[in-house]
Formats: structure tokens, sequence, C-alpha cells
């Protein structure tokens, strides 16, 4: 026993020990690991630093809370590593030939004739070059603490690429409060969907001892605006509200708390049942409603500033309120008014559907179940609980239209949840920009009363002003030096945050930004990251799953490898209903599931026509033969093949188009990128020739261009 409990301390302390080589060895040498990701600040070449020759040389900072302090901190290390500059932190308070860091209030009292063009919101905040008593300051001003930190991250990526500081004047303001991150971690250390190594947070059963990792990524997500994260997997285990263990996730929030980001974790609603000590769960039971308010306060206790909970119940098996006969929102707002008192929200997912559905109804319809169960409360939840949607109906597949649920929430307050984690788009080992389709989805007009409703602002809360609500990111970092277990995934999280900032940004501005920030800014690295990042998604869609019909993965296994037929027969509802004459979900109000009805009328007449229908979403909102002729020209069973030929000469170009940088970028990330890649080819053609073998059997269509079936 003794041995076994020495041998596994040794390896832990041998583990961060290794952790802790690799990051001091990669700073020093500057071997790129993928660590810093995006925060790299290498020294500027002579001729980009003379554009920061008169950046002032002092810091004047008013206040001193921690996340000023951070901010300050970061700062000083930017400009010493871009520059080569020691930046002045001597206490001074004169604003003069100084960068100025402080809110905006504070800043009147020194220099009362300064303002923005816009008042600035919670979180925002204004870059201005100016001249005061004659000489040059910078000011970074917010409307709070956090969103200085904002600004100081602003302004040296602003240095890192390049772009000139001398005349700025800019305020920048969120789009929405709500910009977190869920990760799934689980409390023995692995993480459900994770491809980037164990948990940052816990091991064995306990927050980990080390947390500065933790500390980490904290500092890389409010680099992008982002200001919570649930630190535990939505399929939360009832122990992560133990007292012993509130304690210990403390830990947790006082290393995220300098970066401004607040710490909320996913609760199981049994938890007053089966860790509480209570014979009941009911959320209308007053003795539970008192378990939680007492549970919660505890946690304010340890964690003063704590977000909130998620919480996912009756979904996958999870327990929820329908045990009892009662309602998502009896049990969301038992907790919500816990929480209401100290400022804390409740994340309840409308991801509640039934995983035994009869495959052979064809009146049965996953797709409808978020919209069933929630469209009928809406008005009944409490105002600090916010419905947390998936972008699409079913779940997170290569291409879904965007779930009609976020326009059926009128009088409550909604989020989307992305998925950063790539768990059905190639899982961090295939090359997929996740930043152009959640644009489109983002985008996607609504038109509820025929006016413009854009996904965008729905989840903001601007159309039907809402108080609260906004963006939520899946995310999956591990202990893996870069983080995602792949840097080229890395964009996704960056793009995630940015779009979550700012949902009007390009994906071409973004993808430009990550990739000069990661990569430097030779013209030919931007480019062709940039191109390569951009047109990722498609490709990746076209060698697995075509025209909406879902990534045709393997549903019941590993969600990676091809397995179409795994999508059938059985209850989990991602059905593509191919059989010998043709393929796709008929969803229709005419004749199918009815899910279409979902959508505000102008949106049903866009899906309903099968003739208006788009190609790219026909399979799923349409039952067709195979010889069905598409908008393109092409019959269906041509284009499925065509795609997946085309898709995975695609995926081999990637490496042609990645060895022109060879010699422009470190030899680390290139070679390991360049392995990616070939496994990415390769598996592009297991993926094209298992689909197009299943299509081809089924139907017994021959490819037009003779490639299938030899
Ligand atoms: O897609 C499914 C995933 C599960 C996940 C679930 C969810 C956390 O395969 O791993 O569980 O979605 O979103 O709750």
């Amino acid at each position: 026993m003794t041995s076994i409990r020495t041998i596994r301390a040794a390896l832990r302390f041998a583990s961060v020990l290794t952790l802790f080589c690799t990051v001091a060895l990669a700073q020093l040498s500057r071997i790129e690991t993928g660590t810093e990701a995006w925060l790299r600040y290498p020294a500027l070449t002579a001729q980009a630093a003379q554009s920061y020759q008169s950046l002032p040389s002092h810091i004047v900072m008013f206040g001193d809370s921690g996340s000023l302090k951070t901010a300050e901190q970061e700062l000083v290390r930017g400009v010493a590593q871009m520059l080569g500059e020691t930046l002045q932190e001597d206490g001074r308070s004169s604003p003069q030939n100084a960068i100025v860091l402080g809110t905006l209030s504070q800043l009147h009292v020194m220099v009362p004739a300064l303002h923005p063009a816009q008042e600035l919101r919670s979180d925002g905040y204004w870059l201005k070059a100016t001249k005061i008593h004659g000489s040059r300051s910078l000011i970074v001003a917010a409307a709070n603490d956090r969103g200085v930190l904002y600004g100081v991250f602003a302004l040296l990526s602003k240095m890192a690429r390049g772009e000139s500081l001398a005349h700025i004047d800019e305020v920048q303001q969120p789009y929405a409060p709500v910009r977190w991150v869920n990760q799934w971690d689980n409390l023995d250390g692995r993480i459900e969907r994770g491809y980037g190594g164990p948990s940052i947070f816990f091991s064995d059963g306990k927050v980990r001892s080390d947390l500065m990792r933790a500390g980490e990524y904290a500092r890389l997500l409010a680099s992008i605006g982002i200001n919570g994260c649930t630190i535990n997997n939505v399929n939360a285990a009832p122990g992560v509200l133990e007292d012993s263990f509130i304690a210990q996730v403390g830990r947790i929030a006082d290393v995220f708390r300098p970066w401004g980001v607040q710490l909320s974790l996913s609760v199981d609603l049994s938890s007053p049942k089966v860790m509480g000590g209570l014979e009941t769960f009911d959320p209308l039971d007053p003795r539970v409603g008192e378990w939680w308010r007492k549970k919660v306060d505890e946690i304010y206790q340890h964690i003063p500033d704590f977000g909130g909970f998620v919480v996912k119940a009756d979904s996958e098996g999870r327990l929820g309120p329908s045990t009892y006969g009662r309602t998502p929102a009896d049990a969301a707002n038992v907790i919500a008014r816990a929480l209401k008192p100290h400022g804390g929200v409740v994340f309840y997912r409308a991801f509640v559907y039934n995983h035994h559905l009869d495959w052979n109804d064809l009146k049965n319809d996953r797709a409808k179940a978020a919209y069933d169960n929630f469209h009928p409360l809406d008005g009944a939840f409490d105002d600090n609980v916010i419905i947390q949607i998936k972008n699409g109906p079913i779940d997170f597949q290569v291409r879904e239209p965007a779930s009609p649920l976020f326009a059926g929430l009128h009088r409550t307050n909604e989020s989307i949840e992305l998925q950063i984690t790539q768990e059905y788009t190639g899982q961090q080992r295939h090359l997929c920009s996740l930043v152009p389709m959640w644009k489109e989805v983002l985008n996607f007009d609504m038109r509820i009363n025929g006016n413009a409703t854009p996904v965008k602002d729905l989840v903001a809360g601007r159309v039907f002003h809402r108080p609260v609500g906004g963006f939520v990111g899946v995310a999956n970092v591990g202990m893996d030096a870069d983080w995602l277990g792949s840097p080229l995934a890395m964009a996704n999280l960056y793009g995630f945050g940015r779009l979550a900032w700012d949902p009007q940004l390009s994906a071409e501005r973004i993808v430009e930004e990550w990739t000069r920030l990661t990569f430097g800014s030779d013209p030919l690295v931007v480019k062709t990251v940039s191109a390569m990042q951009l047109s990722s998604w498609n490709i990746y869609e076209s060698y697995t799953g075509p025209l909406g019909a879902g990534t045709l993965t393997n549903i019941t296994g590993n969600h990676f490898d091809p397995g179409p037929e795994s999508s059938e027969e059985n209850g989990w509802g991602q059905w593509h209903r191919a059989d010998h004459v043709g393929i796709g979900m008929d969803r229709t109000v005419a004749t199918g599931t009815g899910y279409i009805g979902q959508y505000p009328a102008e949106v049903q007449k866009l899906f309903e026509p099968l003739n208006r229908c788009p190609d790219n979403l026909l399979l799923f909102f349409h039952h067709v033969p195979y010889t069905y002729v598409l908008h393109s020209g092409k019959t269906v069973i041509q284009h499925v093949y065509d795609s997946h030929y085309d898709g995975a000469d695609r995926a081999r170009d990637f490496i042609a188009q990645w060895q022109t940088l060879s010699g422009h970028i470190d030899q680390e990330r290139y070679s390991d990128i360049l392995a990616r890649l070939q496994y990415q080819a390769g598996e592009a053609v297991v993926w094209r020739d298992a689909i197009c073998n299943w299509i081809y059997r089924l139907s017994g269509i021959p490819d037009a261009k003779s490639r299938v079936g030899k």
C-alpha cells in the first residue's frame, strides 16, 4: 500500500517537475511548445519597434484592485518582451508621459476634459493616445477594472500585430454580459471529450495541488474577453458540493480572480438527496429550497465572486425535475432564488431529450425536443436563469440549422452554447476551424414578426431587452503543453472569445489576428495559415457529412471514425434515414415530423418547400431519392461521391500548402503540424471510401466518374 502511494506521489512530483521544466525551458530558449498560444509577445524587429518609439515610459495606475495589478504586470511583461524596455511603475500620479490605467471615473478626477465617443458599458474600454499638458499619454480607461485589463490585452495585441498606436482613439464594448466557457472536467482528472490531456483543475478526486496551468488558462481567457469558466463536467458529480470540496474549489477561484474570470460549477439536481441527506430533491419541497439556499450561502463564503451553476437535467440519464412531475422552470427557479441575493445566475441547459425514441416511428424527432420542452415555459423562469441552447437542434454536428428555440423565448434569458471542443469535427486531430460555422449560426436571421432578429441579437438579449444573456463555449483544454492537443485548434478557442466579444467581426479578421499572434506576421505565413483555417470547415464537411445529413460518425462509439450505420436503429435520434431509395429526415410540416413548424413563418418558408431548401441542409429537412437533382444541377448521389473525393483531395492539399512555410516558422511547430496534416489526409481517404462505398452499396447507383466500388 505504502509503496503504491509512494510511487504515485513520485510520479505526480515527476509530472509537475516535467511541466515546470517544459515551461521554463520554453521560455529560456524559446522552444515553441504552443503553451503561450496567442500571447507570445515575441521581440519586435527593429523596424517594427520604431512605431512604438514614442510609447510613454511610465505607468500611472488609479486604484489597486487585483485586476488592475494584473493589468499593470501584463503590460510590463508584454512591453519588455516585445520592445526590451522596462516600463516604470514608480507610483507617480501625474498622467504626463505615462500609460494611464484606470476606470473612467478615476481618470476624470485627474483629467476632467477627456471623454470617449460612447458611454462605456461594463467591461468595455477606451484606448486613447493624447497629450496632457503638452506631453504624450496613452489612456487605457474602462467602465470597471476588468475592462482595464481587457484594454491592456488589446493594446499588446495591437503591438504584436504591428498596429500603430500613435493616434489611437478606440472604444470596444462587449456584445453581451455572458462570455463563458464550460469545461467538461471530471474530478478524477479525465475530461469528457477531452483531447488535450488530463484536467488542469482536478486529479484523483481532488483539486490539483498545483494550479499554475489553471492560472495560465485564466490569463488566456481574459486576453480574449472571457469572463466566466465552469470548471466541471455538466454530467456533474454530486461530490462537488461537499463542504470539503467547496473549500478546495475556492483555490481555483483564487487563481482566476486576478484575471477577472468568475468561477462557476455544474451541479447535479439530485444533490439534495444523493449527497445532502434529504429524502427528496423535489424542487417544490421547501426543504429542498432551504438546502440549496444554505449550500449557496456556504459557497459564497468561500468564493465571494462565485458566478453560479450550470444544470444538465432530464438528459442522457441525468436525473431531473421530471422525477417529481415538475418542470425545468420549477427546478431552475429554486436554485436561482438561492443565488439571487449573491448576484449569481443559473444556466439551465435546453439539451433535454429522450434518448430512447422509437426509431420506427417516422414522426419521432429528437430535433424537436428543446423547443417542445422549453417554449411552453417562456416567461416562467426567474430573471437570473439563462436557458443555454446548443447552436443546432441535435448535437454539434458538422452542419445543423440554428435551433428554433432561439426564436421561441421572448420573456426568458438565453445563451448560445457553441462547442470549441471538436467532438464531431475531427477531435482536434483534423484541422477544422469552427469560426465560419459559428458566424453562420450567429448571423442566422429568425425573422421574428418579419423583423431582422439574428441569433446573435437574440442571445445577447437585445431583441427582447433581457437583463442577461450571451455566449458559452464548451472547451477542453488539458495539461498538454499546447492546451488542446493541437496548435491549430487553438484558433477555435481564440475565435470563440473574439466572437463572444464582438460577433460582428468577420471570420477572416479573427483568423488573421490569431495567425499573426500565433505565428508572426510573415506575409506568406499569414496568407497560407489563414486560407487553410478558413477553408477547413468546408473541407471537413465535404469528406464527412455533406448536404446536412449530419456528421456520419460512429455515434455509438468514439464520434470520430466513419460509422453511418450507427445512427440508425437506435433511440438516440441522430437519424439520417438512408435506405435503398433515398436519404434524409423528412422534417416538414406537410408530411414529416413537423420540426420546421417550430420556426417563425418566414423561416419555415425557406426550409419547407423542397425546391427552396438550401442544398447544404437538404437532408436535414427532407427525405429525397438519391436521384433528386440539387440546385447545383447534380444528383444527390453524385454530389456525395464528388464532395467526398474533392474533400479528400483538398485535405491532401493542406500538406503542400503547409510545406510552403518550411523555414518561415519554427521547426517545432512546423514538424508537429505537418505530421498532423499528413494524418488528416489519410483519414480523409478513409472517410471518403467508407461513406462512398456505404452509399453505393445502399443505392446501387454507380459513380458517374467510375471511382467508387472498384
Ligand atoms: O454530445 C453529447 C456528448 C456528451 C455530452 C453531451 C452534453 C457532457 O457526446 O459527452 O455530455 O453531449 O452536451 O451534455
